[in-house]
């Protein structure tokens, strides 16, 4: 596996210099973060970032994200248009050693939380999805304001993709997916980079907003539209963790022994009786999900894609972007570290 760790350019308050001292850091993920949704990336920025990490040490190779443009995921608008420059982006990056690209295909919304700063009993704060508190929301009447949402919308343009989505359904978005795909993958083959999907978080609808890339069935379905190892997932732990109808180890050792998985993303989450979640720290007996397992399964199926810890709390007096500080990240690749250390001389031992 290569470890990696999310860097969100010059704006980042944590510096490539303190992430290189992360033991085993490799890879750097990020993206060109100046520039909307359905526009060509400067080839200048991608440089820019492929040096800058280089100076430290470190590989610029994994992307998160390219947006997909709504009007894709819609179908509607000049798709054609909108699909080329999403392949003209692919091609750029792949020009600057990028493997891998991660996208995801939810509606409107990246994750969902009702908090960002819950505190725990020892005094971190991390993210969390309480329904108590989404209870009686109803986005189509109400002016809605979760954290973290994008904030470039005005709230007629969310009820209006609302409603737009409404309209096409799960079906509809799954035929407009399929021709997003047919469409990118062959590109990715081409110069070398592996797509991977994110699912949606948390993997269920939302204000009935219809969410396909959620339970093994659906990554089943999305990974037969293009049979291609270019057409790969971004395996989220905590996303498709947060429903208890996942089997996340049993799911993790399926696709990355179909070789389907390109990025992992290990983070914990614990879920509570009335299926709300809350993030915590990364170790298994801090939530819901046996990181020994994920990894012993990414171990014994001979893994050698991305790994990055996700989602760490604020700890230590940290402030910053929430689910992005250092620390608690940091102390996330240490104990992944740790795991895979032990799994693979285990795996030796036993041959
Ligand atoms: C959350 C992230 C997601 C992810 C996108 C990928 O912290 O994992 O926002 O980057 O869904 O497109």
């Amino acid at each position: 596996m290569k470890m990696s760790f999310r860097w969100y350019g010059e704006s980042d308050p944590i510096s490539l210099e303190y992430i290189r001292q992360i033991p085993n850091m490799h890879s750097i993920v990020s993206a060109v973060y100046d520039v909307k949704p359905g526009e060509v990336w400067p080839e200048e920025s991608i440089a820019k970032m492929k040096q800058q990490c280089e100076e430290n040490g470190l590989v610029f190779d994994v992307v998160e994200s390219i947006p997909v443009h709504e009007d894709i995921k819609l179908g509607r608008g000049n798709v054609e248009h909108l699909i080329d420059v999403y392949c003209e982006n692919i091609r750029r990056c792949a020009k600057y050693g990028v493997k891998c690209v991660t996208y995801n295909f939810m509606p409107v919304f990246d994750w969902t939380r009702t908090q960002l700063d819950k505190k725990a009993p020892d005094g971190s704060t991390s993210l969390v999805m309480y329904w108590e508190q989404m209870k009686g929301l109803d986005p189509l009447k109400d002016d809605i304001h979760l954290p973290g949402w994008d904030s470039s919308y005005t709230q007629e343009e969310v009820r209006e993709l609302i409603s737009a989505y409404g309209e096409i359904g799960e079906e509809g978005l799954w035929i407009n997916l399929e021709k997003f795909l047919r469409a990118v993958v062959p590109v990715a083959e081409e110069c070398g980079v592996r797509m991977a999907i994110h699912p949606d978080d948390p993997p269920y609808p939302i204000f009935g907003l219809p969410r396909i890339i959620t339970c093994e069935e659906n990554l089943d379905r999305m990974l037969a539209i293009v049979d291609s190892p270019a057409n790969s997932l971004c395996f989220c732990t905590g996303s498709l963790g947060s429903a208890a109808f996942n089997d996340i180890p049993k799911m993790v050792r399926k696709y990355s022994g179909m070789d389907r998985i390109a990025f992992m993303h290990i983070r914990q989450v614990k879920l509570l009786e009335d299926g709300s979640f809350e993030e915590c720290g990364h170790l298994s007996d801090n939530g819901s999900l046996d990181m020994y397992e994920i990894v012993k399964a990414l171990v014994d199926t001979g893994f050698d894609g991305y790994v990055r810890p996700d989602h760490g709390r604020m700890i230590w007096g940290e402030t910053g972007k929430p689910g992005y500080g250092l620390y608690d990240r940091a102390l996330g690749a240490t104990y992944i570290n740790g795991l895979f250390e032990a799994c693979e001389k285990a795996g030796k031992e036993n041959k």
